[in-house]
């Protein structure tokens, strides 16, 4: 079965209570069984994951590699500052579809760059908690293309 990791990086914790004009009301936990009912439609397998740790989310991109067919990352303010996040993501080869929640373009310029960007297969932001699932989408799409 397909499976796909879910990662969410710093304060992604917080959803819910963090900034809900700018964030939505949903909790994490909220998104993440969106996405596992999502998954359970589509047959593939959604595992989730989250952390406030750079560390700790490049170990679980290199531990992807061997367990998950490919990632949907919102990698919160590292997005704009981890060239080690960027290097991860390129060093392990796995499609990696990054989103936001919050549109970042139309946001102070700090969040219009992203180191992310340049290594995953695309980008969606600005949809709140529906961008995870067009993410799910967009990867289920492309890996039955790669294997066709
Ligand atoms: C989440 C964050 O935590 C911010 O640091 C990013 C992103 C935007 C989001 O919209 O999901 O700038």
């Amino acid at each position: 079965m397909t499976s796909i990791l879910i990662l969410n990086g710093p304060n992604l914790n917080l959803l819910g209570t963090r900034q809900p004009e700018v964030y939505g009301s949903e909790t994490l936990s909220d998104v993440e069984k969106m996405c596992k009912t999502h998954g359970q439609a589509l047959d593939i397998d959604i595992s989730c994951l989250q952390s406030n740790h750079e560390g700790a989310l490049i170990d679980a991109l290199h531990a992807a590699k061997s367990k998950f067919k490919g990632v949907v990352l919102n990698a919160g303010a590292y997005t704009h500052t981890s060239v080690a996040l960027m290097d991860a993501i390129a060093s392990v080869s796995l499609p990696v579809i990054e989103v936001h929640l919050s549109n970042i373009h139309a946001r102070e310029t700090f969040r219009h760059k992203s180191f992310i960007a340049p290594v995953a297969l695309g980008q969606i932001c600005g949809f709140g908690s529906h961008g995870y699932i067009l993410a799910i989408d967009a990867l289920v799409k492309h890996l039955a293309g790669s294997t066709a």
